[in-house]
């Protein structure tokens, strides 16, 4: 179940994507993916194009009175900036001859799928690749994402991010922080750097704000959390089997997405086993007994198995490749050395990411929820867990 796929080119006429199996009896509404697109949308360091949109879904099948039919759902997320390329991206033959007016982009940004992407494919023109590569796909997996969310919702998963670093700007960890967490989170949503510390969120904005005036782009990282987390998701059986796994796959498609790191991460390297594995105690309650860690360094995976700790994942995001100072590089026409094309560009994408992260995080678990307690109904589902919660506490 969960199962998903996304299409749509970035200045084509949407972006949409179709979940292949979700349980039936659902509650879906349209506000409650919107709610996720606009989140997408608020952060600080994106360029015109975010003034253009205003991402709205459309659900077309799938759902019926508000509740899902266990059928395909399809999303579509209309692009508003389509009205300005009807001609360049034609879907029907050139009649006009407009492409042959536009010049080809022919000088491919380094750090972007330009070059590989015309090679492998076989274009001249590199907006072929471009505008599937654009991290315009990412509306259509956050309304993926907000489908995934409503799901296990139902079951108690609580899904939260903050932005921990923008260039050198860094700010704690989930692990460091000593506040009251549900202030802590609504600062990070009333913060478009996403970050819940008002004086380094102000001096990510400061450092955006000089990037954008050098002509430059800057990176950062992303902390996502889940709460509410079952025990026995996943499993050491097989490799291709292990959920922290599958979420790092999931995660390192998100454009521009470099790396990731589990609880303590790459700290571990310096530390003995002494100082990194998460304790063990147990504690007999009137419902039955409860094994419990008061660490959470493993970031809530052992042996790919989720241990019923928060699960911490943090994700590296590179500076975006379209520069306005463009880079060195070569013309595919001619191969004649010259500066990288200039496109309008985001300076810094981070705190949008870090919605979308959340999305992809929620398909996941979505997946692997229903991979251990799976059935055709949201009724069927229920009981399973039910049942499952029931022989972990008397266990
Ligand atoms: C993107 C380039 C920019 C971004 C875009 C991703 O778009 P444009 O080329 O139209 O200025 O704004 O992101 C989105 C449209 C979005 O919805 O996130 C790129 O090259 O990846």
């Amino acid at each position: 179940m969960f199962d998903y796929f996304t299409a749509g080119e970035s200045h084509g006429p949407a972006v949409l994507a179709i979940i292949k199996d979700v349980p039936s009896g659902l509650s879906i509404r349209s506000e409650m993916i919107n709610k996720e697109l606009i989140r997408r949308q608020q952060g600080y360091g994106r360029g015109g194009r975010m003034e253009i949109e205003e991402d709205r879904v459309q659900i077309k099948s799938g759902v019926r009175h508000g509740l899902t039919l266990g059928s395909p759902i399809t999303l579509i997320i209309k692009n508003k900036d389509w009205q300005n390329w009807q001609e360049i991206m034609s879907i029907e033959p050139d009649k006009k001859k407009v492409q042959s007016q536009q010049k080809n982009m022919t000088i491919p940004r380094p750090g972007h799928a330009d070059l590989p992407g015309v090679l492998k494919y076989n274009f001249k023109d590199i907006r072929n690749v471009l505008e599937r590569s654009s991290a315009r796909e990412t509306a259509a997996r956050t309304a993926v994402g907000a489908v995934c969310k409503q799901f296990l919702k139902q079951f108690g998963y609580d899904i939260k991010s903050h932005v921990v670093q923008i260039g050198d700007v860094k700010t704690a960890n989930y692990s460091d922080l000593d506040n009251d967490m549900d202030s802590y989170f609504k600062r990070v949503e009333n913060s478009q750097l996403r970050c819940g510390d008002q004086k380094k969120g102000k001096k990510m904005r400061e450092l955006i704000d000089r990037w954008r005036t050098n002509g430059d782009s800057v990176g950062g990282v992303i902390e996502i959390l889940v709460f509410g987390v079952t025990v026995g998701l996943g499993s050491h059986v097989h490799w291709d089997e292990k959920l922290d796994a599958k979420l790092s796959r999931a995660l390192m498609s998100i454009q521009a997405i470099k790396g990731i790191e589990f609880g303590a991460g790459f700290k571990m390297a310096s530390l003995p086993g002494s100082k990194v594995h998460d304790k063990i105690y147990y504690q007999k309650e009137k419902t039955g007994g409860r094994f419990y860690r008061k660490t959470n360094r493993a970031g809530g995976f052992e042996g790919g198995i989720t241990n019923g700790q928060p699960l911490i994942m943090r994700i590296v995001m590179k500076p975006i490749p379209t520069l306005k100072n463009p880079l060195h590089s070569v013309d595919l026409d001619n191969k004649k050395e010259c500066f990288a094309s200039k496109e309008r560009a985001d300076v810094c994408a981070v705190p949008a990411a870090s919605i979308v992260g959340e999305g992809v995080v929620a398909s996941i678990l979505a997946k692997a929820f229903t991979d251990k307690f799976g059935g055709d109904s949201m009724k069927e589902i229920t009981n399973n867990y039910e049942g499952y919660q029931r022989y972990i506490q008397n266990y």
